[in-house]
C-alpha cells in the first residue's frame, strides 16, 4: 500500500497549489479560505535512483517504481479544536495518514487574506502543532474516560461475584448459616 502524506496547513497557505504541482491534479485554487472542505487525493510515482541501477543490472520486464498518494487536507485555524473554521472535521483525514507536510503561507498578497496581517511562518508553525497537540490531548482524554469506565464496571462484576461465592460475607453482614 502506498503512504499517504497529508498537506496541513493555515487557509489559503497554497496546499491545493502544492498538490496541483506535486500530482499534476486540478484541485480548485482560489483566493479565499477554505476552499478546499473535502481532501483531494492524488497518487505520485516515487523517483529512486537505487531502482534505476537495479533496473539497468537485471534488466526486468517491468519496472514498478512506488508510489505516494498525496493528500490535500482543509486549512485548519488557531481555535479549531473550539469549533473555530471548520473546526476538528478535518481531523479526521490528518489521522488516516501516514506523515503529515505542514505547508505554511510565505507570500505576500494583500488580495489573498492571511490569519493574520503579518508574514510569520514559524507563528503559523506553532499555530499548527498546538492544534494538533490539543487534538491529541482530546482523544487521549476520550480514551482515559473510556479507561475509567471500563474499569468501574469490572470492578462491579468482581464484586458481584465474589458476593456470590459459597461462605461469602455480604458486605457489612453475617456469612450464611451452614447447612444443619
Ligand atoms: N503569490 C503566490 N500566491 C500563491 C502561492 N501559493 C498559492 N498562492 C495563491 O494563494 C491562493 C490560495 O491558494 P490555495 O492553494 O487555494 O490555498 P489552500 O491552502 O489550499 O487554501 P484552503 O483550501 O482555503 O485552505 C490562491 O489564489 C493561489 O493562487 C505562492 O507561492 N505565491
Ligand atoms: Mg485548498
Amino acid at each position: 500500500m502506498a503512504l499517504q502524506l497529508g498537506l496541513v496547513g493555515l487557509p489559503n497557505a497554497g496546499k491545493s497549489t502544492l498538490f496541483n504541482a506535486l500530482t499534476r491534479a486540478r484541485a480548485a485554487v482560489a483566493p479565499y479560505p477554505f476552499t478546499t472542505i473535502e481532501p483531494h487525493v492524488g497518487v505520485v510515482t516515487v523517483p529512486d535512483r537505487r531502482l534505476d541501477a537495479l533496473a539497468n543490472l537485471i534488466h526486468p520486464e517491468k519496472i514498478t517504481p512506488t508510489t505516494l498518494e498525496v493528500v490535500d487536507i482543509a486549512g485548519l485555524v488557531q481555535d479549531a479544536h473550539k469549533g473555530e473554521g471548520l473546526g476538528n472535521q478535518f481531523l479526521g483525514h490528518i489521522r488516516n495518514v501516514d506523515a503529515i507536510a505542514v505547508v505554511v503561507r510565505c507570500f505576500h498578497n494583500p488580495d489573498i487574506p492571511h490569519v493574520s496581517t503579518e508574514l510569520e511562518p514559524r507563528t503559523d508553525i506553532a499555530t499548527l502543532e498546538l492544534e494538533l497537540a490539543l487534538a491529541d490531548l482530546e482523544t487521549v482524554e476520550k480514551h482515559q474516560e473510556k479507561v475509567r469506565t471500563a474499569s468501574k464496571a469490572q470492578k462491579g462484576i468482581r464484586g458481584r461475584t465474589a458476593a456470590s461465592r459459597p461462605g461469602a460475607r455480604a458486605p457489612g453482614g453475617r456469612p450464611p448459616c451452614p447447612d444443619p
